[in-house]
C-alpha cells in the first residue's frame, strides 16, 4: 500500500500550479499529488508535464477533454487513487484558499483512526475565513446551517473541499452513484460517508481567498447545492440513495 495522495483538480490555475505543487513537495511530511486537469486552455497541465521532469516518482497527471466539474473530476482522481493503492487520498484546490501545511493535521486525524474522513473546517472555531465578500461568507455560513437542519450531520463546515479520506471510505460509496459536480457534491460526500458510519471530524483551518486566477463559483453551482441537498435527503428516506 502506498501513503497519501493530494487530488487537486485545476481549470485554469496556471499562475497557481507550479507554486501549489512545490509547496505540497516542500513539506516535512512526504505525499503524492495528482492534477486533474480540464484540458485548461491557459497551459495548466504543460507546466504540469515540465514540473514532472523534477517530481518523477511523486506527481501525476490526468487529462480530461473539457471541463466537467469538480465533482467529476475528483470521482476521476478518486478511482485512479484507489486503482494505485493510496492509503490517504486528500482533496485540496489550487488556489491556496487551502494551506498545504495543514495537509498533515487532516492526515493524522485519519492515520491515527480518530477519523475516516478529516474535514479542513472554516466554522468549528467562529469564522476562519480570510479576504472573501462578506456575502460569500454569509452564503457559506448559512449553507452550512441549512445542511445541518435538512441532513441531521454535525458539520459544521458542510461544503469544505479540504478532505482526507481514508480509502475504505471511498471504497464503501459507489462512486459511479455521484453525480453532483459543484458545492453540492462536497455535501453529497460527506453525507453518503455519515450514512456508512464513518467517523468524521474537523480540524480548524484558516481559509484564505485565492489572490491568483479566478473563481470558478456560478450561479448554477449555487442552485444545484440548494436543490441537491433535498433531493439527498428524499433519495435517503426513500432508500434510493
Ligand atoms: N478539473 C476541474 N477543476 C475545476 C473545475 N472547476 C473548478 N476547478 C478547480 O477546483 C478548485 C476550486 O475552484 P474555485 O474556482 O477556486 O472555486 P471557489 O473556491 O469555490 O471559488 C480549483 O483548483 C479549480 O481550478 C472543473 O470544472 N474541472
Ligand atoms: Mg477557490
Amino acid at each position: 500500500m502506498k501513503d497519501g495522495i493530494v487530488i487537486i483538480p485545476t481549470y485554469n490555475e496556471i499562475e497557481n500550479i507550479e507554486i501549489i505543487i512545490r509547496a505540497v513537495f516542500s513539506l516535512p511530511k512526504k505525499f503524492h499529488v495528482l492534477i486533474v486537469d480540464d484540458n485548461s486552455p491557459d497551459g495548466t497541465s504543460n507546466k504540469v508535464i515540465e514540473l514532472q521532469q523534477e517530481f518523477s516518482d511523486g506527481l501525476f497527471l490526468e487529462t480530461r477533454k473539457e471541463k466537467s466539474g469538480l465533482g467529476t473530476a475528483y470521482v476521476h482522481g478518486f478511482k485512479w487513487a484507489l486503482q494505485h493503492d493510496y492509503e490517504y487520498i486528500f482533496e485540496m484546490d489550487a488556489d491556496f484558499s487551502h494551506n498545504p501545511a495543514d495537509l498533515e493535521k487532516l492526515y493524522n486525524d485519519c492515520n491515527t483512526g480518530k477519523a475516516g474522513m478529516a474535514i479542513g473546517s472554516r466554522y468549528v472555531t467562529g469564522v476562519n475565513v480570510v479576504n472573501w465578500p462578506l456575502n460569500r461568507v454569509l452564503m457559506s455560513y448559512f449553507a452550512s446551517m441549512y445542511v445541518r437542519f435538512i441532513t441531521g450531520m454535525k458539520i459544521h463546515d458542510a461544503t469544505a473541499g479540504f478532505i482526507c479520506y481514508r480509502r475504505e471510505v471511498l471504497e464503501t460509496i459507489d462512486l459511479d452513484k455521484i453525480k453532483f459536480t459543484g458545492y453540492a457534491f462536497q455535501i453529497e460526500m460527506k453525507y453518503r460517508t455519515f450514512i456508512n458510519k464513518f467517523k468524521i471530524t474537523e480540524v480548524p483551518i484558516i481559509f484564505t481567498d485565492r489572490t491568483k486566477g479566478e473563481s470558478k463559483m456560478s450561479n448554477a453551482i449555487i442552485k444545484e447545492a440548494i436543490f441537491g441537498v433535498i433531493m439527498l435527503r428524499v433519495r435517503k428516506i426513500f432508500n434510493r440513495l
